[in-house]
C-alpha cells in the first residue's frame, strides 16, 4: 500500500513540470513560453512552424507552446501558466491589441521579459514588453489601395463608381485595424468609391465562405473585394465560383488579398485573385535573435518592422511561386 502510494507520488511529480527537476542537458536550454493565437489561417500555420523550428532544442531552447484557439482568455491562462513555470522568456502573438496590462504586469513582477510578435499590443506602460517584431499592416493596406488606384487609372475607370465589399479579420487585431484603416482613408479620398458591406470573416476560410454565400444571395453587385487575409479570399472565391460569378479577369470582380501565401499566389497566377499583398509570417529566426540578444544582456530594438512586397499576375513568375516558403 505504502509502496503503491510512493509510486503514485513519484509519477505525479514527474508529470509536474518544474517539480521533477531538470536534467543536466536541459539546464543550459533557454526556456521560452510561446502563446500563439490559433491556427486560423495558412499564415498562422506557417508562423507556428517557423517559431517551432527556430526555438528548437537543437538551437538551445526548451519551448512551451500553447495554441489559444482564437480566444484571448486562453492566452491569458497560458501566460499565467508560463509565469508559474518560471520560464526565462515569454513570447506572445496577441489576438487583439487590448487586454494585456494585468497579465504582463504579472510577468514583469516575476522578472520575465516578454517579446510580442506579429500583432501589436496597446498597453498603458510600454515597459510591460521588451520588443515587438512584425509587419507594417497600415503600409500593407496602403500598398493595396495604391495598386487599385493605378489599376483603375490604367483602365480609364478612375472616375467611375466603384463598389467595394470589405471582408474583415478578427476585430481588434492590429492586422484588421490597420488594413481597415487604409481602406477607410481611401474611401474618404475617393468619393466615387462606395463601401457596399463589411463582413466579419474572422480570418478563416469557413466563415468568409459562409458570409459570402449569404451576401451573394442579397443580389448586390460589387466590383472589388478587399479581403484582409488569403484564407478569407479563398472562401470568397469558392462562394463566387459556386454562384457562377467570375472574378479576377478584365471587367470582373477584383479581389485584393493579404498574406501572399503560396496558395494565394497560385490563385493569382491562375487569374482568380488580382493582388496578393505580402505579409511575412517567418518570424521564428527574428524572435530567436531577439532572445539571443537579451540572453547576452543586450537591449534589442523596441520595434522591428519586416520588409514586404505585393504581387499581381503580371509580376508573378513560376520561380517566385516555387520559392515561396509559406
Ligand atoms: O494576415 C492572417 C492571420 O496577424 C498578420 O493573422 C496576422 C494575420 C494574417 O490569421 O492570415
Amino acid at each position: 500500500m505504502k509502496k503503491a502510494g510512493l509510486c503514485l507520488l513519484l509519477s505525479l511529480l514527474l508529470l509536474l513540470p518544474g517539480c521533477a527537476g531538470r536534467g543536466p542537458e536541459e539546464e543550459h536550454l533557454i526556456r521560452v513560453g510561446f502563446s500563439q493565437v490559433g491556427s486560423e489561417s495558412d499564415w498562422r500555420i506557417a508562423n507556428t512552424a517557423s517559431m517551432v523550428a527556430a526555438l528548437s532544442e537543437a538551437n538551445g531552447y526548451e519551448l512551451l507552446f500553447d495554441n489559444a484557439k482564437q480566444r484571448q482568455e486562453n492566452q491569458l491562462l497560458a501566460i499565467r501558466n508560463f509565469i508559474q513555470q518560471d520560464v526565462d522568456y515569454i513570447v506572445l502573438a496577441p489576438i487583439t491589441e487590448s487586454g494585456w496590462d494585468d497579465v504582463l504586469q504579472e510577468a514583469k513582477n516575476n522578472h520575465i521579459p516578454v517579446i510580442i510578435v506579429d500583432r501589436r499590443i496597446d498597453v498603458a506602460d510600454e515597459s510591460l514588453y521588451t520588443s515587438w517584431v512584425g509587419s507594417d499592416f497600415l503600409a500593407e493596406g496602403r500598398r493595396a489601395v495604391r495598386w487599385l488606384e493605378a489599376q483603375l487609372e490604367a483602365q480609364g475607370r478612375a472616375e467611375e463608381k466603384l463598389r467595394i465589399l470589405h471582408i474583415q479579420g478578427t476585430y481588434g487585431a492590429t492586422a484588421q485595424l490597420q488594413r481597415t484603416r487604409a481602406l477607410t482613408e481611401a474611401l474618404a479620398a475617393h468619393p466615387n468609391w462606395e463601401l457596399v458591406a463589411q463582413l466579419p470573416g474572422e480570418y478563416t476560410e469557413a466563415k468568409s465562405y459562409e458570409l459570402m454565400r449569404e451576401f451573394l444571395q442579397s443580389g448586390q453587385e460589387i466590383d472589388v473585394i478587399y479581403s484582409e487575409n488569403d484564407n478569407m479570399s479563398f472562401g470568397a472565391v469558392r462562394a463566387l465560383e459556386e454562384a457562377g460569378i467570375p472574378c479576377g479577369g478584365e471587367g470582373e470582380i477584383m479581389i485584393l488579398s493579404f498574406d501572399a501565401v503560396r496558395r494565394a499566389l497560385e490563385l493569382c497566377r491562375d487569374g482568380k485573385l488580382s493582388l496578393c499583398v505580402e505579409c511575412n509570417p517567418l518570424h521564428g529566426p527574428r524572435v530567436a535573435s531577439l532572445l539571443q540578444e537579451l540572453a547576452r544582456g543586450g537591449a534589442p530594438a523596441k520595434l522591428t518592422f519586416v520588409d514586404e512586397l505585393a504581387f499581381d499576375r503580371a509580376m508573378l513568375t513560376d520561380e517566385i511561386i516555387r520559392d515561396r516558403e509559406y
